[in-house]
């Protein structure tokens, strides 16, 4: 068994490499080799910087001759905690959307037959000052939203968040994490106080065990993932329950497939286990927790039928992974979209909580929970800035008078108590016409949005849309105004990841074209729209960030410089920053964590006679998200060219399908046509389609309306689906994949 482990894990770590080096097409690697070796180092800029890609913070050296990035190579190991020297594909090669030709690199509006045409800033600004200052003027800010950008840096998107409620008087402020983790901050803050992992990063390393769910680590997390699989060959315990066997399942001394939606079950199955054998952590429980007899109580009703029954995981599975949680001496719960891209995501989370602190493992070296943040700036962009409906900076709560005086005060503004709308709501706010503009910063709602035939109409009908992007992406595609927005390698700032570390971010080029970086682009228009903003630099936006944001008081630029990295929360200049949450205490007013029973809970679409799957999306390795950076690599390209649907194979067989053959997918919200990879990693009821190409838009099938209560998170992780051969004349959907693929 040991033995065929060992074997399992170094093939694995063969492919990951292999695919790495095949991926990088052999022109490109001499060309870097060559550019590097061309130039006299010295005549190249460098600069030190963190990953644009996801949240787990690879840092890294960028070479640029100042027309394009050469190469990424290891920096000082002190200054990449996370990554060390490693890194995934993406961030070694991932950069040739940069210097793309499709690039915006000016200004358009729209010109009187409604095409879109250049224009200069000075035009283009007016136009958008114009334009949501009448909407704000007529009908109040509250008809006007904006969707910030988890791309973007902390400083622009603390900006947006100010520029929202000082500029256009509106709390309708929001950005991607509503599509994600936002089901992972309500249920954390509620139980523990703060919304966000618990642990380091390198608590994964140290960890006697680790349970995964619904995380596909090594594709979107991949270098937590190699620091995971360490680990385990060190002789760490892994739990991986997903309905797909993804391939950290191989690594795992168990894997437990679950169905889709039904997650607070199998976790409250565990709880019920550990606490009847009496397998708790009766002295944390005791001194550290509030509500342990109500978990007790609400888990009775997950009773070994009943787990097996609803999720399909056997009852020995359940008691394995009880009894290995509560031997180990440290466990770190990690998890990530499986779990809360749910219409009941804010319980699956709070159930997790609930086994996390009633088995003791919070606050000391390796235990903990992480939940695996996506997007490269949606922990600090997303959310420790407040472009939120609900929360200013470090998540103070707007309906405080005290703390909206402060606010009120620091940006001389009046601001509403009340909250605006999630992004998911001002979709459906704007139906009804409450939302008539909308500001959307580097973020392709008209793509990751769920139901997005219904997202394509909204944006249609708006009096005014503004987007903000690197690209004419399908959201553009609606705006009256279209501003271009410099890439990262192309700006000065911070990034906070996964574990709550606040990293440099450089400057390594000059903006392509006329674009400027967002925080340029917003100061200009908030003059325009009558302020008086006079930032000289992020350090300066930073500085505003400190003096009112108590969980990031001590987090300057200078500082973060000078550390290599600074963890929240980090209250004032002489604070260390705090490598892991809860060591003392919670973050709530009892300082305690208060457990919250969590009951039975299902998905707001079941599987039916007309529509009898269940389909789940989500992501691969080389692609990221809507492919506005991944599509426009020819090496990725090579890779995954196009979307395709994993089937298993009984279920291909009833259908009368092979691999390679289209099949139409069909919800109660629209229809797609891809082709059908035959595989057992998915169940025989349930169908996996990736998130990332235009042309078969999965959304297209997704709900927009049944929203998690807490936390307004979609369900993208279930919809019912029919699935039929599409036929040998059948074509695969194409919607606007052109604007995507970057050919026009
Ligand atoms: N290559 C790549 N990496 C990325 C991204 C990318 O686009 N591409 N995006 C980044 C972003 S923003 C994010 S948020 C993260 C997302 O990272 P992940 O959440 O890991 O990615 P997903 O593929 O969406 O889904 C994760 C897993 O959930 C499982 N799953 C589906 N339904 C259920 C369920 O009901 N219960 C359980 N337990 N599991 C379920 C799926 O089988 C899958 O293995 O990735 C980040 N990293
Ligand atoms: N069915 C389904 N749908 C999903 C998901 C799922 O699992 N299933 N996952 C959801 C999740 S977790 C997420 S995070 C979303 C992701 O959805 P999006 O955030 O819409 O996806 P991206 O393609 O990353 O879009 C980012 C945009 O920002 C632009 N950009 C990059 N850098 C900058 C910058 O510095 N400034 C500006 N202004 N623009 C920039 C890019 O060109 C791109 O157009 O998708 C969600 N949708
Ligand atoms: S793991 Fe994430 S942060 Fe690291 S290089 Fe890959 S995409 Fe970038
Ligand atoms: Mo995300």
């Amino acid at each position: 068994m040991q033995q065929a482990k060992q074997q399992a894990l170094e093939n694995v770590e063969h492919v990951a490499e292999g695919v790495a080096a095949d991926t990088l097409s052999e022109g490109k690697l001499f060309e870097v080799a060559q550019s590097i070796g061309d130039k006299r180092l010295e005549d190249l800029n460098v600069a030190d910087t963190t990953c644009g890609y996801c949240a787990v913070g690879c840092r890294f050296d960028l070479y640029s001759d100042g027309e394009e990035i050469l190469a990424a190579r290891p920096t000082e190991e002190e200054d990449a905690p996370v990554n060390g020297i490693s890194t995934c594909v993406k961030g070694k090669f991932g950069y040739d959307f940069i210097n793309s030709d499709d690039r915006l690199t000016t200004p358009l509006v729209r010109d009187e037959n409604g095409e879109f045409r250049e224009a200069s800033w000075d035009e283009a600004l007016t136009r958008v000052a114009e334009g949501l200052g009448d909407i704000r003027d007529q009908h109040g800010g509250e008809a006007l939203s904006l969707i910030a950008s988890s791309k973007a840096t902390n400083e622009e998107n603390y900006l947006m968040g100010k520029f929202a409620r000082q500029v256009l008087g509106t709390n309708s402020v929001d950005n991607c994490n509503r599509l994600c983790h936002s089901s992972t901050v309500a249920g954390l803050a509620k139980t523990y106080g703060y919304g966000a992992a618990s642990i380091s990063t390198e608590d994964l390393e140290i960890a006697d065990c680790i349970l995964l769910t619904g995380s596909n680590t090594t594709e979107a997390h991949p270098v937590l993932a190699t620091r995971i699989k360490q680990n385990v060959r060190d002789g760490a315990d892994l739990l991986v329950f997903d309905p797909r066997e993804i391939q950290i399942a191989e690594y795992a001394d168990q894997y437990s497939q679950v169905a889709p939606g039904y997650d607070a079950v199998w976790i409250n199955g565990i709880t019920r286990y550990i606490v009847n054998n009496d397998l708790h952590d009766e002295a944390f429980v005791e001194e550290r927790t509030t509500g342990f007899e109500d978990v007790k109580e609400s888990v009775q009703e997950f009773t070994p039928e009943r787990v097996e029954e609803v999720t399909g995981v056997p009852h020995e599975e359940i008691v394995s992974a009880a009894e290995t949680i509560a031997e180990a001496d440290s466990c770190v719960f990690g998890w990530t979209l499986g779990l809360t891209e749910h219409s009941h995501g804010t319980e699956n989370v709070m159930a997790m909580a609930n086994l996390a602190a009633v088995t003791g493992n919070l606050g000391k070296p390796g235990t903990g929970v992480s939940p695996f943040r996506g997007q490269n700036n949606v922990q600090g962009g997303g959310g420790d800035m407040g472009p939120l409906p609900d929360n200013f900076p470090g998540y103070q709560d707007i309906a405080d008078d005290e703390i909206r005086a402060k606010f009120e005060e620091a940006w001389d503004c009046d601001i509403s108590g009340e909250y605006g709308y999630y992004t998911t709501q001002m979709f459906l706010a704007a139906d009804d016409d409450d939302i008539k503009g909308m500001y959307i910063i580097g973020e392709n709602a008209a793509l990751s949005e769920p139901g997005v035939n219904h997202a394509e109409d909204v944006l249609e009908e708006l009096d005014f849309l503004v987007v903000q992007d690197l690209f004419l992406n399908e959201t553009a595609q609606y705006a009256d105004v279209v501003l271009p927005a410099s890439s990262f390698v192309e700006k000065t700032g911070t990034f906070t990841n996964t574990d709550r570390t606040v990293q440099m971010v450089k400057q390594v080029m000059e903006p392509k074209g006329d674009s400027r970086p967002d925080w340029e682009i917003l100061q200009d228009l908030a003059n325009r729209m009558g302020r008086a903003w006079d930032y000289d630099d992020t350090a300066e936006i930073m500085r505003e960030v400190n003096s009112l944001t108590p969980l990031y008081g001590g987090i300057s630029h200078e500082r973060v410089e000078a550390n290599g990295g600074l963890q929240w929360p980090c209250p004032d200049e002489d604070h260390p920053g705090t490598e892991r949450l809860y060591a003392e205490e919670f973050n709530t007013e009892n300082g305690k964590a208060n457990l919250q029973a969590v009951g039975y809970s299902e998905p707001a679409e079941t599987p039916d006679d007309d529509y009898p799957y269940t389909l789940t999306t989500g992501r691969v390795l080389y692609q990221y998200h809507t492919g506005t950076m991944t599509h426009r690599e020819e090496g990725i390209m090579k890779y995954t060219p196009s979307d395709f649907v994993e089937i298993h194979p009984e279920t291909a067989e009833s259908l009368g399908v092979e691999s390679g053959d289209l099949v139409t997918l069909e919800s109660r919200r629209g229809e797609i046509v891809v082709p059908a990879q035959v595989t057992d990693r998915v169940g025989p009821d349930n169908v996996f389609v990736p998130i990332h190409f235009a042309e078969s838009a999965v959304n297209r099938l997704t709900d927009e309306e049944h929203l998690d209560p807490a936390a307004a998170t979609p369900e993208f992780k279930v919809s019912a689906v029919s699935l039929r051969a599409a036929g040998p004349e059948a074509e695969p959907t194409v919607t606007t994949a052109e604007t995507t693929m970057g050919d026009d």
